[in-house]
């Protein structure tokens, strides 16, 4: 059976659907999801329960409008999961134990991460696709569903923030259409760049503590940020989610790492220029993502991890050298 006519069935069949996107969520994830929602409302003509582990970053509130995310998750019949490699991505630690009784449940899984591990009783699994948002936007054109405001804005909020605003490798053509489908569908660019863009001063201010601890080393850049600094500057988390494209920009930097104090370890992202497979490297420690784009939490203190994740790229780049 074809996979759509297969999704369609699954939804129809099940009464009660959550949509679950990835712990830390990112503009993907989220738009991801409520597009799931309004997948879920065409065939059932009710919204399904939208669960996430983590808070929803304030920011994000113009794309949720009325709708809500539960950081706990209810009894189900169906799991729709986005843009989660694992399920592991969707649970906590603790929570994890609970990944049990997902076996008997249905679970349908969409996602463009190539490290998915296929969790789902329907997989659509496709990596060569910039974002979730555009794998579930064209599933909304296969199956001849009328996209409207506010949906039009919701995908365009995913692929935007996924493609770094359609600039990054994932930008491909059929990107570009779809973002230009929905700018004629009524989204305005200029409005929705400048709320994805919006920075808090604490935020800004934060950043330029991060800066300082730059260090440079062949073409290897790292930068750190403490739990010390996030007080000093009364700064949240959340406010750092984007700040390893500054030491991605710097010219030669070819790998960059980005290390945050969490309460218990550390958490790394890595962006790559595509010399090294960050995603492979941070499975190396347990993470995952994309190739030129990963991440990765440690039980170690930010120096540890740092003498660690640099080691790790370093044999990367003595392999490279080998292989030449
Ligand atoms: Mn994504």
């Amino acid at each position: 059976m074809n996979y759509l006519k297969k999704l369609v069935q699954i939804i129809k069949k099940n009464r009660r659907i959550v949509v679950a996107t990835h712990i830390d969520p990112d503009a993907d994830g989220i738009s991801a999801a409520l597009s799931c929602g309004y997948l879920v409302k065409h065939y059932k003509r009710r919204i399904p329960t939208f669960f996430c582990h983590s808070q929803i970053p304030r920011k994000y509130g113009f794309v949720l409008s009325n709708w809500k995310f539960v950081r706990q998750l209810p009894e189900f019949d169906l799991l729709i999961a986005v843009d989660s490699a694992a399920i592991s991505r969707i649970f906590s630690d603790v929570d994890h134990s609970k990944a049990g009784i997902l076996d008997s449940k249905s679970i349908i899984n969409i996602d463009h991460h190539k490290s998915n591990t296929a969790f789902g009783s329907l997989n659509i699994i496709r990596e060569k696709v910039s974002s979730a948002c555009e794998i579930i936007y064209t599933i909304f054109r296969d199956l001849n569903i009328k996209i409207r405001r506010p949906l039009a804005e919701i995908f365009y909020c995913g692929i935007y923030s996924e493609t770094g605003g359609f600039v990054y490798p994932n930008t491909t053509h059929e990107t570009l259409t779809m973002a230009s489908e929905l700018v004629s569908l009524g989204v305005e660019p200029g409005p929705i760049s400048k709320k994805l863009n919006a920075k808090t001063l604490s935020g800004t201010l934060l950043l330029s503590e991060v800066l300082k601890t730059i260090v440079i080393e062949d073409s290897v850049g790292a930068m750190h940020l403490t739990q010390n600094m996030l007080k000093r500057c009364n700064a949240k988390m959340v406010d750092s989610e984007h700040f390893v494209s500054f030491l991605q920009a710097i010219r030669n930097v070819r790998v960059s790492l980005f290390l945050r104090e969490e309460k218990e370890g550390t958490r790394i992202s890595l962006r790559s220029d595509g010399i090294i497979d960050v995603d492979e490297l941070a499975a190396r420690f347990g993470g995952g993502g994309h190739r030129l784009a990963a991440g990765v939490r440690v039980k170690m203190s930010i120096k540890e991890a740092k003498i660690e994740l640099l080691r790790a790229v370093r044999q990367d780049f003595r392999r490279l050298r080998r292989n030449k």
